[in-house]
Order: structure tokens, then C-alpha cells, then sequence
């Protein structure tokens, strides 16, 4: 990130004074396309879309020389069934039926990949039916399975990518899947996990993307306060059923083509469907621009948890700290979990900048790849936030005792970090 980019963000995010910035949308009617490589910088989707969460799709070109769209791929553009099963035929991955909603989602199950290939291939000789039903390989983690070298670069613009910094630095898990499935899969309507971003890669195949600006879901409920599973149903035109329709927009539809890649904001409600049979490389990633919402997410998912044991508060003694139990379980995340990956990651930018301003190392930025500038604006970021999470009563009663640094004194290191850093 270079310095101008830096006092750019920092002030877009002086004009929000603690207002969520994901909630101010203007009206879209389509979505951006970004054609060339060589003249499209990270400052410049850094500030013409990260910071004002807006979606975009890339070209092919980004994609050209990733060794999945050839490996894969067969000439014809189709899956390379051969080669997956070759390579990856023993995995276990995680498939969902796409023909049976459980709440508004879809039940999973389990199976080696050469058994879901052999129910693919089937599939299509049937005429794209089968009484197994219409199964859709989420959410397989590829990286973490494998090396997923030469598979896939990944692209500058999602390089500051938290999520995956503190599991990669935990060595637990990553937010890096693989999709894959016939035409007719598809993913009912959610914004994704952490209120995160995400980006998608077709390796092979088509998508098509209805998406919602953040707030415009709210709309959508139905009489019972219920978002929809699926904003096609004709059932959504009925007033009796959702009654506040007429206040929601049409959906920004986006095709996404084979080897195209999309940005996701934060917050943005979408829903996927393949119309071929599609590959996709998908990441959820979360940094200094969409932390705040994260903060807010995390806040709302600790309220709904409250509202659901309400009527033990008063007889269970430790009822605060079954409610961040419930809500680590729920969630995958609690308070203290949030803490902790705001250390993580606050530590990481204060030795890059402690190495960074050094004289003589001043290009020092290995770890994020991005620089000082960035590690500048991540760390006023995480103190902005820190600083909300500190003085919330759930985190107060929290037992930091034990934590090191404690949460104060990790908010002092910051702003004085911040203040360091302002001439930098
Ligand atoms: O491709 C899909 O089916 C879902 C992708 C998605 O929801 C995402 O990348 O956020
Ligand atoms: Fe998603």
C-alpha cells in the first residue's frame, strides 16, 4: 500500500465517526468489470471497491496462468474428471444436497471425491437427474488437505486476508475452499460467514450471482421476520407472505464467465447458482476494511444467544459465560476468541513495523506483503475496534486475567503505534 492510499483510507474512515460503512450503499445498477491486469493497481481496487464495499468482477486475464484452469480443464472446458480422481480421488469431501432445505440451508454429508465424481458423471448421463438427488461438493478445504501449489496465485487485491493469517499462524483451519457440481447446484440466499468478504474463481464453468446491498435483505422477511431461502421463489411476490417486498430493489444480477473472478463485499446477501458444471476456487477473508463489521456481526450473534436463554439469566450463576460458550459453538467464534485474533494480527503488524522503521528496512513488509502503509492503516484499524470491544459490558465480563497482553495494555501499544506512525 503506498502512502496515499493509506491517508485516503484512514479518512474515509474518519467520515463514518463509528458508523458501520458496510450500511451506506449507493443505488447500483450493475456491476463493474475489470478488463486489464496491467493497469488495474491494489490501490486502485483498494479504494474503488474494498473501502466503499462495492462488488466487481476481474476478467479471465487475472486468471491465465493458474495452473487449475489448466490441469483441471479439459480442451472442451469441461471438468477433468481424470485428473481430479488421480490426484484427489481418496479425500473425503463435503457435499450438499441442493434438493432439501434444512432451515436455510442444505444438509451435508461425507464421501471420498472419486464417489462424488462417479454420482457426477451419472448425473449428467441421466440428463442432469438422479434419485440421489442434485449434490453440490462446498466448502472442500483444498489447502488444507493439500499443497495448493501451482493450483492457484493468489490474486494482490485479496492479499491482506486475516482470517486465513491467524489460522494459518494457529495451523487449525482456513477459509480457502473448493466448489464443485453440476449445472443446477446452487447456494440459497446468506451473506457469508463473519459478515467477511469473499472472492470466487470459475476455474471451469458458469455462475449466475443475485446479489442484495447490505440492509436491503431486511425487506425480504417474511411475516414471521424469516429471510428467504431462495429470492427466485414466486412465493416472494406474494404480499401476504412478504409484506415489505415492494421496499427491496431488484437483485444486481452478475454471469459470472469461466476463469472470471468476484468480489464479494462485506455484508452483501447473495445467492449462486452453476448453470454448467462449474469449478470454483472461493476465499472468505476479513481485514482492517470490514472489521467493524465483524465487530457488529459478533455483537448481534451474542444478543440472539442472550434472547434464546433469556429466562435462565436469573437462576444460573455463570449465565454470561454460557452464553459466550453457546455462541463459540454456534458461531465459531466468541469474545475472547475475537480478542485473540486481534492480537494475533495486531502483534504481526507491530514487529513488521518495529522491523519496517529501522533504518535501512523501511521496505520491510514481508509478512503481509503489502508494506509499512498497510501495516500503518491495519493497526489504527484494530485500535478503532479494540477500543469498542474493551468497554463493552460482555467483554468486561470476561476473565482477561489470564491473557497476555492484557486487552488495555494491547490498546495502549496500538495508539501509541498510531501515533508513531502518523508521519510515516
Ligand atoms: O458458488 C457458490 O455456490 C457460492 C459462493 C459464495 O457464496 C461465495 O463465494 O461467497
Ligand atoms: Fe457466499
Amino acid at each position: 500500500m503506498d502512502r496515499e492510499t493509506r491517508v485516503f483510507a484512514e479518512s474515509h474512515f474518519r467520515g463514518f465517526e463509528g458508523r458501520l460503512p458496510s450500511r451506506v450503499c449507493p443505488k447500483l445498477d450493475r456491476v463493474d468489470f475489470i478488463e486489464k491486469p496491467d493497469s488495474f493497481s491494489y490501490a486502485d481496487f483498494f479504494k474503488g471497491y474494498l473501502l466503499p464495499n462495492l462488488p466487481c468482477v476481474f476478467s479471465s486475464a487475472f486468471t491465465e496462468d493458474w495452473g487449475s484452469r489448466r490441469l483441471w480443464v479439459t480442451p472442451s472446458g469441461k471438468p477433468n474428471f481424470d485428473y481430479l480422481l488421480q490426484n484427489y480421488g481418496d479425500v473425503v469431501v463435503p457435499v450438499a444436497n441442493c434438493g432439501v432445505q434444512e432451515y436455510n440451508s442444505n444438509p451435508k454429508e461425507h464421501m471420498p471425491l472419486r464417489d462424488y465424481i462417479s454420482y457426477w458423471k451419472e448425473y449428467i448421463q441421466g440428463n442432469y437427474s438422479s434419485s440421489r438427488g442434485c449434490l453440490y461438493l462446498k466448502d472442500w478445504h483444498l489447502c488444507r488437505d493439500f499443497s495448493a501449489e501451482g493450483v492457484f496465485t493468489l490474486p494482490i487485491y485479496f492479499s491482506s486476508d486475516w482470517l486465513n493469517e491467524y489460522w494459518d499462524a494457529l495451523d487449525v483451519d482456513d477459509y480457502r475452499f473448493v466448489y464443485m457440481g453440476p449445472a443446477g447446484t446452487w447456494s440459497p440466499f446468506h451473506a457469508d460467514i463473519f459478515r467477511s468478504f469473499s472472492w470466487s474463481v470459475n476455474i471451469c464453468g458458469r455462475k449466475k450471482w443475485f446479489f442484495f446491498p447490505p440492509g436491503q435483505e431486511e425487506a425480504l422477511r417474511d411475516c414471521h421476520g424469516g429471510l428467504p431461502y431462495d429470492v427466485t421463489s414466486p412465493t416472494l411476490l406474494d404480499s401476504r407472505l412478504h409484506p415489505m417486498r415492494d421496499r427491496c430493489g431488484p437483485p444486481l444480477e452478475v454471469t459470472q464467465e469461466a476463469g472470471e473472478m468476484v468480489f464479494v463485499p462485506s455484508g452483501w446477501h447473495h445467492q449462486v447458482h452453476n448453470l454448467e458444471d462449474t469449478i470454483s476456487i472461493n476465499h472468505n477473508w476479513v481485514n482492517g476494511c470490514n472489521l467493524a463489521n465483524m465487530w457488529h456481526f459478533l455483537q448481534q450473534e451474542l444478543s440472539a444467544v442472550q434472547q434464546e436463554v433469556i429466562e435462565w439469566r436469573d437462576t444460573m450463576p455463570d449465565w454470561h459465560h454460557h452464553c459466550q460458550v453457546i455462541m463459540k459453538s454456534c458461531s465459531g467464534i466468541n469474545f475472547e476468541e475475537f480478542y485473540h485474533f486481534l492480537k494475533i494480527i495486531a502483534e504481526r503488524r507491530l514487529l513488521l513495523l518495529a522491523k519496517g522503521m529501522s533504518p535501512g528496512q523501511v521496505e520491510g513488509g514481508e509478512d503481509t506483503g503489502l508494506g509499512p502503509q498497510q501495516a500503518a492503516f491495519d493497526i489504527g484499524r484494530i485500535a478503532e475496534v479494540l477500543e469498542s470491544v474493551v468497554v463493552h459490558p460482555d467483554f468486561q465480563r470476561v476473565d482477561t486475567s489470564t491473557f497476555s497482553p492484557r486487552p488495555e495494555v494491547l490498546l495502549r501499544q496500538l495508539e501509541e503505534a498510531v501515533a508513531a506512525t502518523t508521519c510515516l
